[in-house]
């Protein structure tokens, strides 16, 4: 017994062990009298044993609860224990043989008993204590912790309170400067507006104006087409007009050429004509002179020197006599001493001296003006003496010049009048420009040069003593002024004013050497 009791003392310590450490897991303890429902007849051993009556069955039951409860607590350690009373038949093969022979009363009682005695045993209030102590202590911690944790969490909340508070006054502020900043754009956005709508008007006007300056465009377009177009034609009509006064010209041109041909007729009556007034008014002067009677008729004068030493001082016309014939001549009574009988004078191109061999021969004009004595009367006259020979020059300048020759002579017209020349002088040029060794006189129709190939009198035009064809023309063409340069056919004397330069005014004269 004593053994028994050690087992089980030892058994509820075990217990409370146990069951302390399932409260400290966090479990209660279930009440003793509280039963299981679940473990009521599964056990095989229970169900093998055989009971004589209900009662003793029921008893049977109870113990095996007991034992049950102390098998299967909250705890899950397994005890076998011996039956307490003695059994029957059926388990006396498993009692064991120290047990105490019992029966199912007795043995209720004594676990009541022994029970009773363990929860009075010292022990059990050492449990309770451990089990208070360990509860204060649990509740202790658990308040402590609870406080901990709720200190720690009111921290936690007042940090978040008060971060939460710091966030929102910033939010506050960022909120302001978003609504500031979007006022700002709205404004913009506004005034954007309002510019955009005066800009889509002055577009709306620009485009009305690029309209109506396109319009006024394809008017102006259609105008210069149709101007062109006119004018197209008036080109056309134009270049008509100017064919047509091409031909008008033409004509014309035509016309003018015949009456320039007219012209020339007309001049050439005209000289005609002036030539038989000049002629005219020589025979005129011839009778007046012999009307008067004066001196100059009733002598019979050789030459002018014969007048001037019959004391008639005076230039101008005298009769005198040559191959017993009169002839007027013009006397020079002022050049160098006087006496000079002029056989050539020019002066203002009113006598044309284009003419043949034959008028050169007999002479020509008018001896008041322009006019040529004649190659057979200058025979005549010279072959009486010995003669000296001046001719007398003037350029459109103004400036005069001579060439006298101390020795003229002149052959017939058997040898072409061919004239011979000794010791010259003058300011027209250093040196002759007629030629002096018996040149003869050629006319376009007697062609008596020193020019083997050629007709200087056709070329120079006049007659005259035409070497090849020499420095002197004084017969060529008269120009006037302005048109006396460059002419190859003028009024020539080389030495004094060159090959080309046509002179004004020229004289020769002759009259005897030892006058
Ligand atoms: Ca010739």
């Amino acid at each position: 017994l004593t053994c028994f009791f050690s087992v089980r003392v030892f058994l509820a310590l075990l217990y409370s062990l146990c069951s302390f450490l399932h409260t400290q897991k966090g479990h209660s303890i279930r009440p003793p009298s509280s039963s299981s429902s679940s473990s009521s007849s599964s056990r095989p051993s229970s169900s093998s044993s055989s009971v004589s009556d209900k009662k003793g069955e029921e008893e049977g039951v109870e113990k095996r609860r007991r034992l049950h409860r102390l098998q299967h607590g909250q705890c899950s350690y397994t005890f076998i224990l011996p039956e307490l009373d003695g059994g029957g038949g059926s388990h006396g093969a498993v009692v064991q043989r120290d047990s105490p022979p019992a029966d199912g009363e007795w043995s209720a009682e004594k676990l009541k008993r022994l029970e009773s005695t363990m929860e009075n045993n010292t022990l059990w209030p050492l449990e309770n204590s451990i089990q208070r102590n360990t509860r204060r202590e649990a509740a202790g911690l658990q308040s402590h912790a609870v406080h901990n944790q709720t200190a720690t969490m009111l921290e936690i909340g007042t940090n978040l309170l008060t971060h939460t508070a710091e966030q929102t006054r910033k939010l506050n502020v960022v909120e302001a400067k978003v609504l500031n900043h979007t006022s700002r754009i709205e404004i913009q956005l506004l005034e954007n507006s309002l510019s955009t709508n005066k800009l889509e008007k002055e577009l709306l006007l620009q485009t009305s104006e690029i309209d109506r300056l396109r319009d006024k465009n394809s008017v102006l377009e259609s105008k210069v087409r149709m101007l062109e177009s006119q004018q197209k034609g008036e080109l056309e009509d134009m270049k008509e007009e100017k064919n047509r006064l091409q031909s008008v010209v033409s004509t014309q041109m035509e016309a003018i050429e015949s009456l320039e041909k007219q012209l020339k007729v007309a001049s050439s009556n005209n000289t005609a004509l002036q030539r038989q007034q000049a002629q005219l008014l020589e025979s005129v002067h011839t009778l007046i002179s012999m009307v008067t009677s004066s001196p100059r008729w009733s002598h019979m004068w050789k030459d002018c020197a014969d007048v001037y030493r019959s004391g008639y001082s005076t230039s101008g016309l005298y009769h005198i006599y040559i191959g017993n014939r009169t002839e007027p001549v013009y006397c020079d009574m002022e050049t160098s001493g006087g006496g000079w009988t002029v056989f050539q004078r020019r002066f203002n191109g009113s006598v044309d001296f284009q003419r043949g061999w034959g008028e050169y021969r007999t002479g020509f004009g008018d001896v008041f003006g322009e006019h040529w004595l004649g190659n057979e009367a200058l025979y005549q006259l010279s072959s009486q003496g010995q003669y000296s020979l001046r001719v007398e020059l003037r350029d459109w300048e103004g400036n005069s010049a001579y060439a006298q020759y101390d020795r003229f002579s002149l052959t017939g017209e058997r040898q072409q009048y061919r004239v011979y020349l000794r010791g010259y002088s003058g300011t027209a040029g250093r040196q002759s420009s007629l030629n002096t060794l018996g040149t003869g006189f050629s006319t376009r129709d007697h062609d008596n040069d020193n020019c083997d190939h050629c007709k200087c009198a056709l070329m120079l035009t006049g007659g005259w003593w035409f070497d090849a064809c020499g420095f002197s023309n004084l017969n060529g063409i008269y120009y006037n002024v302005g048109h006396n340069i460059r002419k190859l056919n003028g009024i020539k004397w080389h030495h004094f004013r060159g090959p080309s330069y046509s002179l004004r005014s020229t004289m020769m004269m002759v009259r005897p050497y030892d006058f």
